[in-house]
């Protein structure tokens, strides 16, 4: 979302357009996509934070070697999403060097913005789905044949309910609440979108005091939708959104958790606050017009102490933690911790 693609900001109030490919990836293939090995390239930016989602959850499930992922440079161009960070500035697998390519193949004339996070179909090079909404659903509850083995059931069956309210509470006040204050043109607008913002943050503050996660006792979508956001609080959000009634290291409860999410595999290490900074800083020109990206803040608390295992809970339930992340996918440190 920068000052274009499917999302729109200008005088009328910000608006989040829905997402336009909505295609499945099924088990049973019923939409013409079935789960298979190698088949899709996962096209995403660490900037951003409906793509970090995805790249958390097949983290969490195993499923790197199964879909891979493409990691667009954190600044767009006028095409868009490009793969700059790529040798010869082209994706290896896709030969591409734009992801508007693979929208184009799905269909010409697309009018609307090319957005991450996006699965691209290998052999033909054509976009199936940018629906972020579902698609890390798709991956927990679709995708589970290649699971890893101790992969956590992020969509557990009897929560469902107590999840989807939960998460639609964080998408509407905290997830796009921050970008409604963000992009804001008018002060009541602002304030009102701030103001949903805080208040839900206090409530899920009330609600984590006494217990680790958002729903059960284990990590589940909810955690990771809230995490997105709150990784990037302080780093962007507070400074460039405007989102300043305090910053995430001064509530206790929301801090400690984001900082055990952040220590538990999967979350911190997916993280990569350069890209962050650089991507809102410098492609919202509408909001920072000089482009300067600032230099703190100070990251050196994310990896401190959290004490939150003192209130039970067990992080990946009768499962595991995943491994390290692969070699090529280590996201380097940037005066990270
Ligand atoms: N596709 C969704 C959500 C994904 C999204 O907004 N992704 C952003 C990056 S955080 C993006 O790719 N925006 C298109 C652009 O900036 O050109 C939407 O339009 O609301």
């Amino acid at each position: 979302m920068s000052g274009g693609g499917n999302t729109a900001y200008g005088r009328k109030a910000f608006q989040r357009s829905k997402a336009h490919f909505t295609d499945r990836i099924t088990a049973d293939g019923r939409e013409g996509w079935p789960v298979e090995a190698g088949r899709y390239r996962l096209v995403v930016s660490r900037a951003c934070p409906w793509a970090s989602r995805a790249v958390v959850s097949r983290r969490l499930l195993g499923l790197e070697d199964a879909l891979s992922l493409a990691i667009a440079d954190p600044l767009q161009d006028d095409r868009s999403w490009r793969f700059t960070l790529d040798p010869g500035d082209r994706d290896p697998v896709l030969g591409i060097r734009f992801l508007s390519e693979a929208y184009d193949r799905r269909e010409t004339e697309y009018p609307g913005g090319v957005s991450v996070p996006a699965i691209v179909d290998v052999p033909s090079g054509r976009l199936v789905t940018n629906d972020y909404q579902r698609i890390t659903l798709d991956l927990a509850t679709e995708w589970t044949a290649l699971h890893r083995a101790g992969a956590p059931d992020l969509y557990p069956e009897p929560l469902r309910d107590e999840i989807d309210a939960v998460m639609a509470d964080v998408f509407e006040d905290v997830n796009n609440g921050v970008y409604r204050a963000g992009f804001a043109t008018g002060q009541q607008e602002y304030e009102e979108a701030c103001a949903r913002l805080f208040r839900r943050l206090e409530l899920l503050g009330e609600r984590l005091a006494g217990q680790r996660y958002l729903v059960g006792d284990t990590i589940t979508e909810a955690d990771i939708r809230l995490f997105t956001t709150l990784v990037r609080f302080d780093a962007v959000y507070h400074g460039h959104f405007k989102c300043n009634r305090w910053k995430l290291t001064e509530h206790q409860v929301l801090w400690a958790y984001a900082r055990d999410l952040y220590q538990t595999p999967g979350f911190g290490d997916t993280v990569d606050f350069d890209h962050i900074k650089r991507h809102y800083y410098q492609v919202h020109s509408g909001i920072n017009p000089t482009g300067i990206v600032p230099l703190g803040p100070d990251l050196s608390g994310w990896l401190t102490p959290h004490h939150r295992q003192e209130l039970g809970g067990r992080a990946f339930g009768d499962g595991t933690p995943p491994g390290p992340p692969a070699q090529a996918e280590r996201v380097p440190a940037h005066g990270r911790p």
